[in-house]
Parts: C-alpha cells; sequence; structure tokens
C-alpha cells in the first residue's frame, strides 16, 4: 500500500472548556467553527469577532483572560477501514500543540504533551473506535465492506499555560528561577517565550494546534531522510551521502538525485537495519552560496521506498526534500596586532563579513504568517544587503516556508535553540522534554544550506555576571553542572552540541550568544551583545568604533514605527486631541512601547543628538527613526571597518537587533510589523553595500584635528577606485574644498582598507565655527563590474552631535521632480545647502516602497530615489512630502518650518 495522507485542517470546532473558570464573554462556551488549521485561539475569537483586535489600542490589556482559560478544539475522524487492515498502519500525527494539551480520542486519553516546540506521531488501532460516544459521534465499522470507514471524536483541550507553568515552578523550589522579565514561570514551560510579553511584544499568551495535523497511514514509511555533502579541499568533487531511515518492513530505496528540475543520478540500494544509505559523488557540484557571493544553487533527492511482495518490489512510500552543497566553518584563531581570536564564518573556503538582522517571530499569532509574507521579509532584509538573519531563542524554531526562503535566496542563518534571557530548570522531566525537541528540530531543519550555526540560548550565560553572581565555569562535567546553580549549562555545553556532533555534524555549533571569552560578552573573543547604548550605560551611539566585538551579534536603538502603521494601532474613536502636547506622553503610544522607559531612553538619545521636537506624531516618528539610523549607521561604518582580510578580522559580523516586529510597536525593528521600512533600514542598505568608503572626524585637545578616511571593497576581486574629498559650508551650501585623494587606487577583495588621515587645518578651509559648521564627502568612483556601469558612492560627514551643527532653519529648499526612465520611476531631489537626513514620503500612498530614502544630500548634487510603488506618476510632484533634519516640505503648501 502506497502511504496515505487524511488532511485534517478543516472541520474542527472550539470553545471554551465548561471546566474552564468564568469567561467575561459566555458566548465562548458554544462549539463555533475553527478557522482551518493549523490556528491559534485569539484568531478564532477574532475571527468571530469574540473579541476585538488585540493589536489596537490597549485591547491587549482587556484579553488577559483568553490565557487564563481552558480551550477545546474537536474534530470528528472519518478513516477508512482499510487503515486498519492486515499489516497497515494509522496514525496521527500533530506537528505542533501549544502548549499544555490533552488529546482525547472518543474520550480516551491518547496524549498529554507539554511542550508546544515538538510534534507528536500517535499510532491508532481499531479498538480505540469500536465504542460509540455521546456527543454524535457514531463509531461504526464494518471489516466486510473494504469502502466503509470508522469514525470518531477527536479532542484537544489547552490548558492555562501560566497556571501550570507555576505548578511546575513550586516543585522544583531548589532551583533559581530568575529571567530579565516576562516572570518566572515562562522558564518551567516549552512554550515559545515571548508569548508572555517581551520588551517588543505583548503578552498574548495563545493556545491551539498551531501546526498542522493530519492522519497516515501505510505498511511502511520513509521516518527520515538525513543528507550531508562533503567537499573536496578545492571544492571541485563533492559526495552526497543520502540515509533514509525506514519504518516498518521495506527492501528497497531509490534515489534520484536532482538538479534544475533534472535527474542528473539514479542510485538503488537495499535497506539494512532499517537504514537505506546512497552515497552520490557529485563532480564540479554547484554550490550553494550566500546571495552576495554567488547563487543559491539547491540540488534535491527524490526518495522511493519499496517492499517486497511476492516475486516483485511495492513502491510504497516517496519523499523530496531540497538541499544544498556547501562548506561552512566557523573561524576562531589568532589575529595579527590584536589580542584575542576572531569569530567569523568561511562558506566554501571563503571567509564572509557577517551583516545582518536578529529575527523575531514575524507575529504574535505564529500560524498565520502566509509563506508569502515569510518570503517578503527574507526579500527586504537581502535587498538591504544583509546576508545573515539570527533566529532569536525567545521565539520559535521557524515554519519550513522561513528556511526556504532563506535557502532560495542566499541567506545565512545562525539559529538559536529556544532559551532566552532566563535561567532555565534541568530536572529530569525538562531534560526529557529538551531532548526530544532538540532531536525532532535538528531533524527537521538540518538539510536547510541556510542554517550555518546552532546556538544553545540568546543570553543565559549573561544572566549571572550580571546580577554578579559567580557560577563555576571550570565545573564542567555534566553532573556538577546539574547540581549547580546555572544547571541548563547542561544543555548547552552537553545535550545540544552532542545532539548537534550526532545529526548535523558540518554545521558548527555555539553554546550561546553572546558566549566566548573569560568574561561571557568579551570583546576579544566569542560573540558580543553590545547593549552599552541604548541599555546599561546609554553610551552614545558615537561610542560604537571602540565598543566592538569579534562578532557583534546584537546591538540596536529604538524608533516608532511609520506612520501608517501607528495609526493602524490607534483605536478608530481616539480623536488627534490625543496626541496634542508631548505625542511620547499619549496613552496608545506607551502601551505600544514595551520597555518601561523606552519613551524616556528615546528622549535622551533624541535630545543629546537633535533638536529633538516632540509636538506631532509625524516629527516624533522621524526624529526617532532618523536617531536610530544614525545609530546603525555607525555601527556597521565602523564595525565593518575592522574586517580587514586575512588574520585581521577584528570584526567578523554584525547583526542589528532586530529586523522585524510581532505587531505594530516602537522597538529596535528597522522595518515594522508591516514590513514598511524605517530610515535605519536605508542607512543600513548604504553603509553594507559592496563598495564604500568611510570618514570619521578625530577629535584632540578638544577641536576637530584630522579626518580618517578608508574603504571596504567586499567584492571578491579587485576594485580600482578614483577617491575624493569635498566640504561644503552647511550655513550656505558654499563649496569650501575639492581634493582628489587618490586616482586609479586599486583596493583588494573582500576587507576594509583604512587609507589614511587628512588635517582639517592644512585643507585651507575659510574660518569655520570649529568645523561644526562643514560637511564633508568622500567620494568613490569606479567601474561596477556587476553591470560596467561607473558607480559613485559618497561617504557623507557631519559634526555630531548633529544638534551642535548650525543647519538654517529657514533658507533651506529641497526640491523635488519626478522623472521617468526605462528603469522606471523617480524621484529627484537636489538642495542648496547640505541636508541630513533628507526622507521623501507620497501623500495618501501607504504602499509606496523606495530603493533608497533617508539620505544625506549635498548641495549641486542630484539624489535620484527609485520609486517602487504602484500610484506615483510624472507630474504628481504636488503629492510628495519631504522631512529632513530641522526641515519640512510640502510641496503643495511649500516649505513649513519643522513642526
Ligand atoms: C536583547 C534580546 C532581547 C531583547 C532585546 C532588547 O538582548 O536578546 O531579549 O528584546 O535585547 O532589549
Amino acid at each position: 500500500m502506497l502511504r496515505k495522507v487524511i488532511d485534517l485542517s478543516s472541520d474542527w470546532r472550539y470553545r471554551s472548556a465548561l471546566d474552564s473558570p468564568g469567561s467575561p464573554a459566555t458566548a465562548t462556551s458554544i462549539w463555533r467553527a475553527c478557522r482551518s488549521l493549523p490556528t491559534e485561539i485569539h484568531l478564532d475569537l477574532l475571527n468571530d469577532k469574540l473579541i476585538p483586535d488585540p493589536f489596537v489600542g490597549k485591547n491587549e490589556e482587556a484579553l488577559q483572560w483568553v490565557g487564563e482559560m481552558k480551550w477545546e478544539y474537536e474534530t470528528s475522524l472519518s478513516i477508512p477501514i482499510e487503515a486498519f487492515q492486515s499489516d497497515a498502519r494509522a496514525v496521527l500525527v500533530m506537528e505542533g500543540l501549544d502548549t499544555f494539551a490533552t488529546v482525547t480520542l472518543n474520550e480516551k486519553t491518547i496524549l498529554e504533551s507539554a511542550n508546544a516546540f515538538i510534534a507528536h506521531r500517535l499510532e491508532l488501532t481499531r479498538a480505540m473506535f469500536d465504542t460509540a460516544d455521546d456527543n454524535g459521534f457514531q463509531s461504526s465499522s464494518n471489516s466486510d465492506d473494504a469502502a466503509s470507514v470508522v469514525t470518531g471524536s477527536l479532542r484537544i483541550v489547552f490548558d492555562n499555560a501560566e497556571r501550570r507553568g507555576l505548578e511546575i515552578k513550586e516543585q522544583h523550589p531548589e532551583h533559581d528561577w530568575f529571567t530579565f522579565g516576562s516572570g518566572t514561570t515562562r522558564l518551567a514551560t516549552r512554550k515559545p517565550q515571548y508569548h508572555y510579553g517581551w520588551d517588543w511584544g505583548p503578552k498574548l499568551m495563545t493556545c491551539g494546534p498551531w501546526k498542522p495535523i493530519y492522519l497516515e497511514y501505510f505498511t511502511s514509511r520513509i521516518a527520515d531522510v538525513a543528507i550531508s555533502s562533503s567537499l573536496s579541499t578545492d571544492l571541485q568533487d563533492a559526495v552526497v551521502t543520502v540515509s533514509v531511515e525506514v519504518d516498518g518492513p521495506a527492501e528497497q530505496v531509490a534515489v534520484d538525485l536532482l538538479l534544475h528540475g533534472n535527474v542528473i543520478h539514479h542510485e538503488v540500494t537495499t535497506v539494512r537495519e532499517k537504514v537505506g544509505l546512497v552515497q552520490i559523488k557529485v563532480a564540479g557540484p554547484e554550490l550553494w552560496w550566500p546571495h552576495n557571493l554567488g547563487p543559491a544553487t539547491m540540488y534535491s533527492i527524490r526518495v522511493f521506498l519499496s517492499t517486497a511482495q511476492a516475486n516483485d518490489l511495492l513502491h510504497v512510500d516517496q519523499l523530496e526534500k531540497s538541499f544544498g552543497i556547501r562548506k561552512i566553518e566557523l573561524v576562531q584563531r589568532k589575529l595579527e596586532d590584536q589580542d584575542g581570536t576572531s569569530f567569523f564564518f568561511k562558506v566554501n573556503n571563503i571567509p564572509v563579513f557577517a551583516a545582518g538582522s536578529c529575527w523575531i517571530p514575524a507575529d504574535s499569532f505564529v500560524s498565520r504568517i502566509s509563506q508569502r509574507r515569510y518570503e517578503e521579509w527574507i526579500q527586504l532584509a537581502r535587498d538591504c544587503n544583509q546576508n545573515m538573519i539570527r533566529v532569536w531563542g525567545g521565539g520559535v524554531y521557524e515554519s519550513p516556508a522561513f528556511y526556504d526562503a532563506c535557502d532560495q535566496q542566499g541567506m545565512l542563518v545562525w539559529q538559536d535553540f529556544m532559551f532566552a534571557c532566563g535561567n532555565f530548570p534541568a530536572h529530569p522531566e525538562f531534560r526529557a522534554q529538551i531532548a526530544v525537541e532538540a532531536e525532532q528540530n535538528v531533524r527537521r531543519l538540518r538539510h536547510h544550506p541556510s542554517i550555518v550555526l546552532w546556538c544553545g540560548n540568546n543570553e543565559d550565560y549573561v544572566i549571572y555576571p550580571l546580577r554578579r553572581i559567580q557560577y563555576d565555569a571550570t565545573e564542567t562535567s555534566p553532573e556538577a553542572i546539574l547540581k549547580s546553580i546555572f544547571p541548563a549549562r547542561y544543555f548547552y555545553e552537553h545535550a545540544l552540541p552532542n545532539i548537534c556532533a550526532d545529526l548535523t555534524p558540518d554545521t558548527p555549533y555555539w553554546p550561546g550568544s553572546p558566549f566566548g571569552g573569560d568574561m561571557v560578552n568579551s570583546q576579544l573573543e566569542g560573540d558580543i551583545h553590545q547593549w552599552h547604548v541604548w541599555h546599561l550605560d546609554m553610551f552614545p551611539y558615537q561610542d560604537y568604533p571602540r565598543l566592538s566585538g569579534r562578532f557583534v551579534s546584537e546591538f540596536g536603538m529604538q524608533s516608532l514605527p511609520c506612520l501608517e502603521t501607528t495609526m493602524e494601532f490607534f483605536p478608530a474613536d481616539a480623536t488627534s486631541a490625543t496626541l496634542e502636547n508631548n505625542v511620547l506622553e499619549n496613552t496608545f503610544l506607551n502601551w505600544h512601547n514595551k520597555m518601561p522607559d523606552g519613551h524616556d531612553r528615546i528622549c535622551h538619545y533624541g535630545r543629546a543628538n537633535i533638536s529633538f521636537g516632540a509636538s506631532s506624531l509625524a516629527e516624533v516618528i522621524y526624529n526617532t527613526q532618523l536617531i536610530q539610523a544614525e545609530t546603525v549607521a555607525t555601527a556597521y561604518r565602523s564595525w565593518r571597518r575592522l574586517w580587514q582580510g586575512p588574520r585581521k578580522e577584528y570584526c567578523g559580523g554584525a547583526l542589528v537587533w532586530q529586523l522585524n516586529d510581532c505587531w505594530p510597536v516602537t522597538s529596535w525593528a528597522i522595518a515594522d510589523y508591516y514590513l514598511r521600512p524605517k530610515m535605519a533600514y536605508w542607512a543600513m542598505k548604504r553603509e553594507c553595500a559592496a563598495v564604500t568608503g568611510g570618514l570619521s572626524r578625530i577629535v584632540k585637545d578638544g577641536a576637530e584635528r584630522t579626518l580618517e578616511y578608508w574603504a571596504a571593497n567586499m567584492t571578491q576581486t579587485g576594485v580600482t577606485v578614483d577617491i575624493t574629498i569635498r566640504a561644503w559650508l552647511v550655513t550656505t551650501g558654499e563649496r569650501i574644498l575639492e581634493r582628489k585623494l587618490h586616482n586609479r587606487m586599486s583596493l583588494a577583495p573582500n576587507r576594509s582598507i583604512d587609507l589614511g588621515s587628512l588635517a582639517i587645518d592644512d585643507m585651507n578651509l575659510p574660518r569655520t565655527q570649529q568645523h561644526r559648521d562643514i560637511a564633508f564627502a568622500l567620494s568613490l568612483d569606479f567601474q561596477d563590474s556587476s553591470n560596467d556601469t561607473p558607480k559613485s558612492v559618497q561617504a557623507i560627514n557631519f559634526h555630531e552631535p548633529l544638534r551642535e551643527v548650525p543647519f538654517p532653519s529657514d533658507k533651506t529648499k529641497v526640491d523635488l521632480r519626478i522623472s521617468q526612465s526605462a528603469m522606471g520611476i523617480s524621484v529627484q531631489a537636489k538642495a542648496a545647502v547640505p541636508i541630513k537626513g533628507l526622507l521623501i514620503e507620497v501623500d495618501g500612498d501607504s504602499t509606496a516602497k523606495w530603493d533608497d530614502n533617508g539620505i544625506d544630500l549635498m548641495p549641486g548634487q542630484v539624489a535620484e530615489l527609485r520609486y517602487l510603488g504602484q500610484s506615483l506618476r510624472p507630474g504628481q510632484e504636488d503629492r510628495l512630502r519631504a522631512r529632513w533634519l530641522g526641515g519640512y516640505l510640502d510641496q503643495s503648501s511649500d516649505l513649513r518650518a519643522s513642526l
């Protein structure tokens, strides 16, 4: 018999359980049809209009009762009798239940589950269906009639996760329950930790069948397929090993290897001890590359399983899986001229500077994230010149669509195990849970070439240092660790690396993010979360150059989401009056910033750097996004500078906290919940382009004395550049300097190069206001090898903090024109004086997209911003709005002073 699958995604109903504590909405206690699976309770309630949108206003607060209730989901099963006949086996597959779930079949409990991250396979027997239930589901069967079915009632009851977590916690008073926030019961519960609320996320304790449920029946099946590929040193030959695990009697496995849809190899083997093993030599393999290095070529295999029947072979199961051929190394070795060790990735022998971001679940309700949305998020990151995404440990092991998108788009993935910001317990039941969870998820994801690192946890190693409590890191035996105050080291240093070594030996493992060095979060070894800016000491972001690390896996700055997104969460009856005076005191804006003193910190950085007005929503949004953009630009500019070639990889990567949001909120995200880029997004895109320049003012004895300058060439070939320095007076727009610094200078590949420094006093600049009124620009002119066209990139440098720059407030005029060419629609911008952070928007076009925005603009130059939306047409200049530091322009009403 060929394995058959019965889809169980429809015809479910739900209600609050009868023994659930009182609900404000008794309406929930009657059965209602639910959405198709996968689903979560809030989505069903929302669908039936039993709750308001949890993302709007302060609805979250009024919806806490949902998480306190017990919820039931029920469906009727109808299974062909052949599923139980002769040697067939029927298995109910539930890929994920969130979280404390009791599953009954015809009122008999068949599963008690307490881990949202694991899948269940439950064998069903004919005997389970032999009694009729009293819910109207008649269990009928007739074994004489092959067409008949057995029917039954399948019910899943989801319990209150917080209460259950509390019970577990109380059973373990010996453990030091401690977190950085969101309560401590979360530590006892294998549920997405961000459901408990985070400093960017609402507390929405949802539950439900959040992953697919189906029934399969078979005589034999393919239980798992492991694919690994090893490459020769010169990458010219690969051996692909396909190991097929079989469940049930089977004779033969046939494997097709496919490339670009064509079968390029066929191999047949005999199943021995439940495994069919095939090794395929691939000469001249097409490698999988991150998108900035080459094509992300995917191969796939098709596996066919057969059993012997009479003298024949009977095809019983088949499966297709895609994979990539690539080699990954995490390089930690001594550096030249500096202490410590490197931390960077090599892909197919090429060292890669990882420029990327941290990923949180893209919704509070993960089950509604479509494949398309995952693809759009990864595309957005890729368009921003990112090549790595870190799946953060407080969310979920993502769905296949996420990793498929990363595979296909050439995005490297740093994958945390799901532990974050807490001292997790390690009692025996918890250990048993983690063993299953880790094994299942590694097996599920290991064929994705995009995953280049498995990492034990997020920030669990910094708990004790931050509390100034010593744990004995030299005590490394499992027994000693389990008895210590930090027992979860057992997972990070023993259980998880062992599972990874066993199941995915070619992908590196790292105990935690951050980890490494004598003091975890060292600047000299391992990876670092750089939170001295924003959190901890609230250092200025201008300090980033001295705050680097060997690999910065978190850093960031909060800003408000885009205007249209903000408007989405204001309740319909909120009037504009609610926004008068200090916008940041607005009750809804406050609710949508989950860091208790978030707005204070925003104001701190705002006031330290610009004239931080907060009297209109648009102005606050612009100002906070500008500060975030400056922060992110400073980080990438200064840390990419430290990628200096072989043995000088002083910084091997930087991942901004964070790429995305799970609801509309003020956060560190560089694009908001609706995928609208904030200004930091474009800043990152510019700073992480293949070829960039850098400029920095060096202050000595209280005065700006020199300009250091450098260039980065992240391509794999040399680039020949002309380098010019220019300067303008900010007050008048007069150009006061233009000097060619290098003619046809060759930039070596894959590194940054310090080019020297210039004494400002030797530049013969007119008498200026201590250089505060000068804007410098370093331009690099070269031939773009990708399309053989001339290209120019510019690094612009203003005095900092920006509030000390004497930008003219009234005379500024920015001229905007719409033009159309074969490339599409563009907006051309010109200005008479140097402009900081020019952001162009289209009135009434909330879906506008741009290839660049939020730019700095120098007099005499024309910036061309490509419009990638649908609605703007030539001649519609009156729809353009622009905002820059200190100015605002509405083409229809002419220049207005900054609001
Ligand atoms: C980091 C993360 C998150 C948190 C973020 C912002 O360290 O690991 O826990 O949301 O900081 O505070």
